[in-house]
């Protein structure tokens, strides 16, 4: 279907997607064999400038939206998600400063993210605090013009090759997530280290590891927003993310249709096509109508983002849910109609499926999404009844 891009959006589109073919597609098994980092896709990407898409132009971006990094992050995912998620983790953590920075903190970091001189890294998620986010209990506790952070972040996307980390810590436990703060953490601060890297069943070339803070001292420049806004500069970020977490999911359902339908076309059973008897169009139908509507969604929802909305937690858990519950169904599809051959490693089917069950997990799981959504509708009756 055309989505009617100006002419920029076509380019990026494009450029996207020959980074997916000339530099992912020829690497993406092995690095997925070996669990390794993509350095050089990272430079190749940098080169072209897309690290630097969603960053204003006065911070060294190109000062484009949601849109267009969903259109990139689409192209990405297609190819391989582990090498998607290096680079839209790094949006994920870029968002607290670009959303809650001041002018001198944009300044500092933003251009050297533009570039993809250096990445970034969020850092929320703890052992005991995962779906339950305000139950975090790394510490940061003023000391004169210095925070000292304690505790350990678990299962970090860009952990260990990230420069740059946005930390949520508590700044007064007495108040849970009210006291919950923000702040900004250089890598080589000393008090802060890296522990378990950790082998994953999917998004193998993405590195996701413990971040370990023992009595980490950063300025107190490096506080986002103000104390206590903590959980407030986490939610706002998830909120603009989550809707290119959709874009991941229509990328890696959009490649399993395409390995499909091609597999379906050449492998030849009964004397014809598979893809000529109807049991297999069904399913084909299916999966196609599914990526579209889930690609409809995020688009609309990124463009609705980009038009100025002031509140999208639902519609942008709606792009998540949707397009990686899609990802999820399309590919164990896919690797149905391949039969054996969709289960080898030797076809692309196997991987896309392993990738895409990380989509239906990080960022909020698929059931948190739905308590959004529940949550938004049920504040709107409320709202309603008293109007
Ligand atoms: N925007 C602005 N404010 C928000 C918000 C949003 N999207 N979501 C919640 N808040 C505010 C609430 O309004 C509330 O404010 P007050 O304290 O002033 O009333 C506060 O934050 C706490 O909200 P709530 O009571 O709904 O928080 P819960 O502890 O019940 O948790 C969920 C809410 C489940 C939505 C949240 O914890 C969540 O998103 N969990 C998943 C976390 C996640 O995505 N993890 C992945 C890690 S990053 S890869």
């Amino acid at each position: 279907m055309d989505y009617f891009l100006n002419e920029e959006q076509q380019m990026i589109k494009d450029l996207a997607r020959q980074i997916a073919n000339e530099k992912i597609i020829p690497i993406r098994a092995e690095l997925d064999e070996k669990e390794t980092f993509p350095y050089e896709v990272v430079d190749a990407l940098a080169k072209a400038d897309m690290f630097g898409l969603f960053i204003p132009e006065e911070y060294g971006g190109l000062g484009k939206g949601s849109f267009e990094l969903c259109l990139a992050v689409e192209q990405l995912s297609k190819a391989c998600l582990g090498i998607s998620t290096v680079y839209a983790a790094n949006a994920l953590g870029a968002y607290p400063i670009l959303l809650f920075g001041t002018d001198e903190q944009k300044k500092k970091y933003l251009p050297s993210i533009a570039t993809g001189k250096k990445l970034v890294a969020f850092g929320l998620t703890e052992a005991n605090a995962g779906s339950d986010a305000g139950g975090i209990q790394t510490t940061a506790v003023k000391d004169g013009n210095e925070y000292i952070l304690n505790g350990t972040k678990q299962w970090i996307t860009n952990g260990g090759e990230a420069s740059i980390y946005t930390i949520i810590a508590l700044t007064d436990k007495s108040k849970g997530a009210r006291g919950a703060s923000a702040f900004i953490v250089e890598k080589g601060t000393p008090g802060f280290t890296f522990g378990k890297k950790e082998k994953k069943m999917g998004i193998r070339a993405s590195s996701t590891c413990e971040l370990v803070f023992n009595d980490c001292r950063i300025p107190a420049e490096n506080l986002l927003s103000a104390e206590g806004r903590g959980f407030l500069v986490a939610m706002k970020t998830l909120d603009q993310s989550r809707v290119g977490v959709g874009s991941q999911g229509v990328g890696v359902a959009q490649g399993g249709l395409d390995e499909a339908v091609n597999f379906a076309s050449m492998r030849v059973q009964f004397g014809k096509p598979i893809i000529s008897f109807q049991a297999i169009q069904h399913m084909l139908a299916n999966m196609a109508a599914k990526t579209e509507a889930a690609r409809a969604l995020v688009y609309s929802v990124a463009r609705y983002i980009d038009g100025g909305a002031k509140d999208f937690s639902k519609v942008s858990a709606m792009a998540k849910v949707f397009a990686t519950d899609t990802a999820m169904e399309v590919t164990v599809d896919a690797v149905q109609i391949m039969g054996g051959s969709g289960y080898m490693k030797d076809y692309p089917v196997e991987k896309m499926m392993r990738d895409a069950k990380i989509l239906q997990i990080y960022e909020g799981t698929n059931q948190i999404q739905r308590n959004v959504i529940g949550q938004c509708i049920f504040k709107e009756v409320v709202k309603n009844k008293k109007g």
